[in-house]
């Protein structure tokens, strides 16, 4: 464990600095849980990229804490797939949605002026709607439904910060 959390460490930081980002901003900081759980999840490099469903079985809808299901569950490996379920709308479930938020504030608001719409309303049903991790960047994800409020008062927002896979 010692010596896997250093790879990613030195592994992380050399990204860090390839970018000129710092790990003391505060925002790289947030959502990896650096292999605290790692006995829930533990890391298994013969893998390969994994698919997770956002809140495991409790799917995608009002209330649940992401943020702390996020934590929990974290690291998120490049290529990782992302599975958001949710019911279609009807007249006795609330419609959810997925959004990606540009940046950290509109994230902290839930100001969903600038973030990208990337499932709407049906994209949850079935299977539910997929998304692959595909760049080295945070992202804020959230439920862009009643401009906001699912996202700030239904708790339906996380961020996820992708890891390097050491190898395969
Ligand atoms: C890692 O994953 C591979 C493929 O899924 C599996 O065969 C192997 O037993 C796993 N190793 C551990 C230590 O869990
Ligand atoms: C979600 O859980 C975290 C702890 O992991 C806590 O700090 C936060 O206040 C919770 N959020 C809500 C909206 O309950
Ligand atoms: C992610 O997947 C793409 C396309 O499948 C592949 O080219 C790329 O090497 C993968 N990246 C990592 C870090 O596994
Ligand atoms: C709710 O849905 C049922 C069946 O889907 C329909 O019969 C009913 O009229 C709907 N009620 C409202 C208020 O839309
Ligand atoms: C949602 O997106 C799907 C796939 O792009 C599209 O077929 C469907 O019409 C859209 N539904 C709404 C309500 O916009
Ligand atoms: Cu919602």
């Amino acid at each position: 464990m010692g010596l896997k959390f250093a790879h990613r460490l030195i592994l992380v930081v050399a990204a860090a600095s390839m970018l000129g980002v710092s790990l003391a901003n505060k925002d790289w900081g947030w959502g990896w849980g650096w292999g605290r759980n790692s006995n829930k999840h533990p890391l298994n490099e013969t893998q390969g990229p994994q698919k997770i469903i956002v809140g495991g079985s409790e799917n995608w809808h009002f209330g649940f804490n992401y943020s702390d299901w996020a934590f929990q569950n974290a690291p998120f490996y490049f290529n990782d797939t992302l599975v958001f379920k949710y019911d279609p709308p009807s007249n006795t479930t609330f419609p959810h949605s997925v959004y990606l938020f540009p940046d950290r504030w509109s994230y902290s608001n839930c100001n969903l002026k600038r973030a990208k719409m990337i499932a709407n309303a049906t994209q949850g049903g079935g299977d539910g709607f997929e998304f692959v991790l595909k760049r080295w960047r945070p992202y804020y994800f959230a439920c862009g439904e009643r401009d906001g409020f699912h996202c700030k008062v239904g708790s339906m927002r996380f961020t996820v910060v992708p890891l390097f896979r050491w190898h395969y």
